[in-house]
């Protein structure tokens, strides 16, 4: 069974202004698409094959670069896109909340925290909020399309939270203010969908 793009939960246009229609048409309909047809072709005929996206990218070898490069890209938008909503915003509640304070002292803290990963990534890669058993969380950021479900990329636990800053992600709205599509990321956050990612990880 071959991986397929998945369709988005909301139109192209519902995160507008603060992602723009433009920008997501591309970055699905081409960017993603173009990652998960790449790692159809890597995988195929190989021992991969049948695997989950979990397990191939937890088992990969890092030399494996067509699988590295599009596994990660495959598995690290459809996170993305997950929690991402148009009725997104405001804070975390419940148990999420609890461990966001318990790891960080507070939301705002863990907000600058997150968004200087964001901001310093030098050049393409991500900024993930990720879970360990027993709930602690963890803010770090990755190169190009690498995650913390490969071992020995200096990030672990489980993602529960993404955020893209490649350029193709935000240059058509914000060109060169990387600052200020990660400020408007934070108001598309779905912190539904994010606790339970981390209801069904700690
Ligand atoms: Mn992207």
């Amino acid at each position: 069974m071959a991986f397929e793009l998945p369709s988005l939960k909301y139109s192209y246009d519902a995160l507008e202004p603060h992602i723009d229609s433009k920008t997501m048409e591309i970055h699905h309909g081409k960017h993603h698409a173009g990652y998960t047809n790449n790692l159809n072709n890597a995988i195929k005929d190989s021992d991969l094959e049948g695997k989950s996206i979990e397990e191939i990218l937890s088992e990969l070898n890092l030399d494996n670069s067509a699988v590295r490069n599009n596994g990660g890209g495959f598995y690290n938008h459809c996170l993305f896109w997950d929690i991402l909503s148009p009725s997104g915003g405001g804070e975390p509640a419940g148990a999420l909340s609890n461990a966001i304070s318990n790891s960080f002292g507070s939301y705002d803290e863990f907000k600058a925290l997150f968004s200087k990963a964001a901001a310093t990534r030098f050049g393409s890669g991500w900024a993930w909020l990720c879970v360990h058993p027993g709930g602690k969380l963890e803010v770090c950021s990755t190169a190009n399309q690498d995650n913390p479900l490969m071992k020995g990329i200096g990030c672990g636990g489980t993602p529960i939270l993404a955020l893209d800053v490649w350029e193709h992600a935000y240059y058509l709205n914000y060109q060169n203010r990387r600052p200020d599509y990660i400020a408007g990321f934070f108001n598309v956050v779905d912190w539904t969908a994010v606790s339970a990612l981390f209801d069904q990880n700690k």
